[in-house]
This record gives structure tokens, C-alpha cells and sequence, in this order.
């Protein structure tokens, strides 16, 4: 197949590149590169330095003997997303390309702007050219399952049957997002709902949970191929977070009493489920949607168990309760339904076979890179 990935820079966007061209398929990769403009104003980086893509390209050319195609811009530039769908003509799009930190999107207005501007109007941008060039093509799109929030009931994928007032209809799943960043991936959700109806276009939305995880089968086939991973307070998700934490002795920054429930999985997971979602698309005119995730942890319960595997390979690290920058239930009832991926023949990848143990032993051999000013949260949803 002709796969575009767009974010193909990033964490989850250059692994998929290469396992899908691993795989034999065309794979081509759009970035604009802004992600490392926002690290930069941040101050924080990768733990292992990422070389840039076209060097990433050209030696995963020279190991696997395959080509990625690499285009450079920004999806929200509407003349060049054109282009770029013209002439790739994807059968298939995995959409990365956006900003993916809730902390970022709260630090202020022009962040919480940037985020919904670039991530809004570089979906709309796609959907658009895939009405122009590839009508007929599969959107794969990375939503969230923060989309949903924490609601007192089950969340069902995507869409829920309500019976009111005597009348029945199924209609998308209430939406209660914790941040602007996941609002952002709400409102792209509406439009993609409403290109597939109103144009016809297949789509996707993958609302995905928290990811984990150091490597994959291709970026362990050379240093130089790793992946972007983040431990710093606002690209870093929790559990990449605390094993970078145990592994330099930091106490654990458990935000509040820890009690947060979300859905986790590895990352080698994300890719199965990228697969399943193409090789299985969606119908003509149909937007459906897959809860990507594996397993439901609370916070507490992940620091515990890093706490306890670092303590088996000699390091020495606590729980901290930090109070909670974020505004969010500590203590809920988090149910969700996530039947299609298994459904499909996902093989999850579970905690506890996954080795938490080899990820902090491969962070230990990076510790000296690590930068103690990035751990502690520094925007708060709340400035009082
Ligand atoms: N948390 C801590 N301590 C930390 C970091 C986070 O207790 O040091 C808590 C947060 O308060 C939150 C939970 O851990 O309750 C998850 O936080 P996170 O930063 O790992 O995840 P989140 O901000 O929700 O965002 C991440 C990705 C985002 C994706 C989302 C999936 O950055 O791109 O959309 O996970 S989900 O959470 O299911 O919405």
C-alpha cells in the first residue's frame, strides 16, 4: 500500500514509518519539524538525541534496503498538503502531525491557541485534500481517550445508544476533555465525523491512551534509528516518566492522591493496532472509532510497581504526592469499552510481560543525559 504518515518525526510516527516499511509497503513521511522548536523554547530534549529524519531516511535505507519518502512542511500550509496528496496519491494516511501535550496546551492563551489552530486546521487541511486526490483513501488519525474524560458511566467506542423521552438514536459518546490539547482532538473528531458524512471519506479516529515504551522491533536495529522519547514534565507521559525518574533516585511525582485511572500500552502495541486499523479500513462514508489502549492502571498503582522493580535492580526511589497541577478526578469509576481492536486480533503486550525492569535498565545506561531541571510539573490548570 502507499501509506503517508504525517508527524513522521515523532515518537510514535518514525517507528511506524519504519515497521510499515519493514513490512513492504510505500511509506512516505511528512513533518514540519515544529515539535523541536517547541522542545527548544522549553528548554527540555529527547533523552537520546534524535538525529535529524532525512539522516534517520537515509540509514534506514542502507539497513532494511527499503526507501521512505520524506516531505517537509507543515499540514497546516494548504497549498503544500495538496500538493503532497496529489502527488503521493496515499491509499492509506496514519495522522500523527500534531501537538500531543496537554500540559503545552495549558500553559497559556497563545499556547492553547497554537495547539487548537495547528491541530485543527492541519486535520481540516487533510480531509480536504483527501476529498480533492484520494477520495476513496483510509484516514487513520490519532485521537485520545482523554476525548471521553472520566464520566460516571461505562465510555463506549465512540458512540453511545440513548434512549430519550421514548425515542432510541446512536450518537457520539459525550465528551468531557481535560485540556485544550484534548479538546483539540474532540473538535478534529467532529469534522472527521463530518467529512465521512457530508463527502464520503473513510476514516478512523484512534482514541489511543497513554503509551509506554523505549524501542521496537526496527528502532533496535541501530542507535541512530531510536525514536524521540520523552521524560521532561510536558512531552513525557507517566510511566516513561517514572522510570526515567527511578532510574536517577527522583522520588516518583505522583500528581495528587494518584487515583487517576487511564487506559495504558506499550508502544510496540500502537503499532499492532496502526496495522489492524489499515489492514482492516473503514467503509465508504463511515468514521469509526477504535479505544486504542490495552490496560487500565491508576497512577498510584504504576509508581508502585516502578518503585518495586527499580528496588530489584538496586535503585532507591519513593512515591511523592505532588499536589495535583492539573484539574482532573483523583478518585473515579473508569470503565471503558475497547472490543474492536481485539476484535480485529490485537495480541496485547500486557505490564506485566513487558519488562518494566529492562526499560529502567536501558534508561540507567542513558542516566547521564538526564536533566533533573525537566521532572517537576511547571504549569499549573489553575494558577491559584
Ligand atoms: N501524572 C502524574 N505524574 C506525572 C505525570 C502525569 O501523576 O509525573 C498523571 C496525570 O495527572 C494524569 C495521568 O498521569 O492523570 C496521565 O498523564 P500523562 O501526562 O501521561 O497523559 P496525558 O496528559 O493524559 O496525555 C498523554 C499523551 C497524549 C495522549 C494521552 C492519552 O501526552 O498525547 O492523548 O496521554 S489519555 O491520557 O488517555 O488521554
Amino acid at each position: 500500500m502507499r501509506l503517508l504518515i504525517l508527524g513522521g518525526d515523532g515518537y510514535l510516527g518514525w517507528p511506524a514509518a519504519m515497521y510499515f516499511s519493514a513490512k513492504g509497503h510505500e511509506v512516505a513521511v511528512l513533518d514540519s519539524f515544529i515539535k523541536r522548536r517547541w522542545e527548544m523554547e522549553l528548554g527540555v530534549e529527547p533523552l537520546i538525541p534524535t538525529p535529524p529524519l532525512h539522516r534517520r531516511v537515509k540509514l534506514w535505507e542502507e539497513i532494511a534496503g527499503q526507501k521512505i519518502g520524506l516531505y517537509t512542511g507543515c499540514l497546516t500550509e494548504g497549498r503544500l498538503v495538496y500538493k503532497v496528496f496529489e502527488e503521493f496519491r496515499p491509499e492509506a494516511v496514519i495522522h500523527f502531525a500534531e501537538q500531543p501535550s496537554a500540559p503545552y496546551s495549558m500553559i497559556g492563551r497563545r499556547h492553547a491557541i497554537e495547539t487548537q489552530v495547528n491541530n485543527l486546521s492541519g486535520t481540516l487541511n487533510v480531509l480536504f485534500a483527501m476529498k480533492r486526490s484520494t477520495p476513496g483513501g483510509h484516514l487513520i488519525k490519532l485521537g485520545t481517550m482523554g476525548e471521553y474524560g472520566t464520566p460516571n458511566i461505562d465510555i463506549e467506542e465512540g458512540f453511545i445508544e440513548i434512549e430519550h423521552k421514548g425515542r432510541r438514536d446512536t450518537l457520539p459518546f459525550p465528551k468531557q476533555p481535560g485540556s485544550f490539547y484534548h479538546l483539540s482532538k474532540v473538535h478534529d473528531s467532529n469534522n472527521i465525523l463530518f467529512a465521512c458524512r457530508v463527502w464520503g471519506l473513510r476514516a478512523t479516529d484512534l482514541n489511543q491512551g497513554v503509551v509506554y515504551g523505549i524501542d521496537t522491533e526496527e528502532t533496535a536495529r541501530h542507535p541512530r534509528l531510536n525514536m524521540s522519547f520523552h521524560y521532561d514534565d510536558v512531552f513525557g507521559t507517566v510511566l516513561n516518566r517514572f522510570c526515567v525518574q527511578a532510574a536517577m533516585g527522583h522520588p516518583l511525582t505522583v500528581y495528587g492522591r494518584g487515583g487517576q485511572k487511564r487506559g495504558f500500552l506499550n508502544i510496540r502495541d500502537t503499532l499492532q493496532c496502526l496495522d489492524l486499523a489499515m489492514r482492516h479500513p473503514a467503509g465508504e462514508g463511515e468514521f469509526r472509532v477504535f479505544n486504542q489502549f490495552t490496560e487500565v492502571f491508576s497512577v498510584l498503582d504504576l509508581a508502585e510497581l516502578v518503585v518495586q522493580t527499580g528496588r530489584k535492580l538496586g535503585l532507591e526511589t519513593e512515591v511523592e504526592h505532588l499536589t495535583n497541577p492539573r484539574v482532573e478526578l483523583e478518585e473515579h469509576y473508569y470503565n471503558p469499552v475497547h472490543q474492536k481492536l481485539s476484535a480485529l486480533g490485537l495480541q496485547p503486550r500486557l505490564l506485566s510481560e513487558v519488562l518494566v525492569d529492562e526499560m529502567i535498565a536501558k534508561i540507567v545506561a542513558q542516566r547521564d543525559r538526564i536533566n533533573p531541571e525537566a521532572i517537576r510539573p511547571r504549569t499549573k490548570w489553575r494558577s491559584v
